[in-house]
């Protein structure tokens, strides 16, 4: 069908036709990265779930190759879910998935490569013993799933964790194994919280306090921080948190019990479209790599009309804030630079009020890298002893976007918009003065003017920033069609949305630099590059030199 066949991506992962979600089980094996997602080979809605498979040398270009593991079993008669892969201290491969039983019983399966010296990793072997675990007694049949890579307790085992949840309350289930085929359940729980439901594709991972490289999933000791990821099946939102590991205990306890996992007061990875994520180590190129799951915000059945549904996000980076030391720090991985066409660079003073065209030709593949700042007079006049604006709690969510002007915000940029602007996709900084007199930056996308349908969500994405002393504000932003991923002070804060133009397309589709305070003046210096196509294909034999 080509007549949504503009919001198809350019340089994102997405299979050629259907349904795909989840991210599973990424790893670099022997030159290549593999990723595998959640398929469906028949349709653009979920259903009939396989592991669908592709590999890249650079993780910005994919060769598709046949679907990995498909339901073949009674034990994943109704779908191979999610999972995720371990290295074994001798290099080789373990893969533990979700199979959804002919029964609808969760179990946890073990599978290997057929043949370990396959580059491409093509065929598994599905483990003759499976199921390898069943849920334990206490645990819903449909509420045990999506089962961690692996990491080494100090006792020389293998430890996993699986997500459930008992009433309301979401847990982390921890079993020991040394062979992957038999486990211990522990008596404790890695963690739990009350009120956030189902906990869906866990992650944890230890990050660096000191070092701005990733780390082996099985590292532990005193520079060591532990992030625990949460997918919150009710609100569909990927929660993380950082805390301390007690590998005797098997327990982990939040650095701060107010930014806990799922709870409103926790951090997210991305404020916007952004599910079921996954982290890998790259122990390539030493970094620890986030794959995440953007599905669609128009309906279904305009995915059915087009044929597919869903993409996955530029794979991020992740690394501990080492300033802040309480959030992490996301950006999309080095490679991305590579698809970097011509740019243009602009520094522009734009008074309150104000929007201008930013002239980089057809605009509906970009990649953005902008400073802002505001000048210091007004923000002593503005935010003085008696000044009168002291914003009440602000928040992007239930702002109504950014036509609504405050003293020192909204300012940004207008991307995917149409000359006229009838349509267009802001994202932007809000900042604020707290109740405490404080200034407070937020981060914000409205994509309640993204478009003209009328089956699409478009709501206002978002959240606070921190902003340390003496820093300027940042903003980088990847545009692509109908994705557009922001990413705040360096990646603090990050907004992923599914945006559906109608008229801001192709080469009609123009960028904008707007600011619409009502006091400040803004100092814009910004560099703007075309992004090229990735080439993400069908494999063929050409591809093995
Ligand atoms: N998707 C998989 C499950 C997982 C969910 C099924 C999260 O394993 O819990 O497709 O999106």
């Amino acid at each position: 069908n080509t007549m949504l066949s503009w919001q198809r991506t350019a340089f994102h992962f997405q299979p050629e036709k259907n349904w795909m979600n989840d991210p599973n089980g990424p790893l670099y094996y022997k030159g290549w990265y593999h990723f595998f997602y959640q398929y469906n080979p028949n349709a653009a809605v979920w259903g009939d779930i396989v592991w669908g498979h592709a590999v890249s040398k650079d993780l910005i270009h994919w060769l598709y190759l046949p679907l990995a593991m498909v339901p073949d079993q009674w034990y994943d008669a109704n779908g191979v879910w999610t999972g995720s892969a371990t290295f074994l201290d001798d290099g080789s491969i373990v893969m533990l998935y979700t199979g959804s039983t002919d029964k609808f019983v969760q179990v946890q399966n073990l599978a290997y490569p057929e043949d370990p010296k396959d580059p491409l990793l093509l065929k598994w072997t599905k483990y003759s013993g499976n199921p390898v675990l069943v849920p334990p007694p206490g645990i819903g049949a449909k509420d045990f799933r999506d089962p961690t890579t692996a990491w080494k307790t100090s006792a020389g085992k293998w430890r996993i964790t699986i997500g459930s949840k008992i009433n309301r309350t979401g847990i982390s289930i921890v079993y020991d194994t040394t062979d992957f085929k038999t486990y211990e359940q522990l008596d404790t729980l890695l963690h739990q919280v009350p009120n956030t439901g189902m906990w869906e594709c866990i992650d944890f991972y230890p990050v660096s306090k000191t070092k701005a490289n990733g780390l082996d999933t099985s590292v532990n000791g005193p520079d060591v921080k532990h992030v625990i990821k949460a997918s919150m099946d009710d609100t569909r939102i990927d929660h993380y948190a950082i805390g301390t590991y007690s590998d005797s205990k098997g327990t982990w306890v939040p650095d701060n019990p107010k930014i806990d996992v799922g709870i409103s007061t926790g951090l997210r990875y991305d404020y916007g479209k952004f599910y079921a994520s996954k982290t890998f180590y790259d122990q390539h190129k030493k970094r620890r790599i986030l794959w995440g799951w953007i599905g669609e915000s128009d309906s279904e059945s305009s995915d059915v009309q087009k044929g597919w549904s869903s993409v996955q996000g530029i794979p991020r980076t992740v690394v501990l804030d080492t300033k802040t030391g309480k959030n992490l720090v996301q950006w999309p991985v080095k490679e991305t630079e590579s698809l970097r066409l011509t740019s243009k660079k602009f520094h522009m003073k734009v008074g309150p009020g104000t929007v201008v065209p930013v002239e980089v030709g057809p605009a509906a593949q970009l990649d953005i890298e902008a400073e802002f700042k505001i000048k210091k007079d007004d923000l002593e006049v503005i935010f003085g002893e008696d000044s009168l604006e002291a914003d009440e709690e602000f928040s992007c969510e239930t702002s109504k976007g950014s036509t609504v002007r405050g003293a020192l915000g909204p300012f940004g940029f207008s991307v995917l918009a149409d000359q006229s602007l009838s349509e267009q996709t802001p994202v932007y900084f809000y900042v604020t003065k707290g109740k405490d007199s404080k200034l407070k930056t937020f981060f914000c996308t409205d994509t309640s003017r993204s478009t003209k349908a009328n089956d699409v969500v478009k709501p206002v994405y978002g959240s606070f920033v921190p902003v340390l002393k003496g820093e300027k504000l940042t903003m980088r932003i990847l545009v692509d069609h109908s994705i557009v991923e922001g990413f705040g002070q360096g990646g603090r804060t990050c907004i992923t949305s599914r945006v559906y133009p109608t008229k801001a397309i192709y080469g009609a589709t123009k960028l904008f630099l707007f600011n619409n305070a009502i006091d400040a003046t803004i100092t814009a210096s910004f560099r703007v590059w075309q992004m090229n196509n990735a080439f993400i294909r069908p494999y063929s034999a050409d591809d093995s030199t």
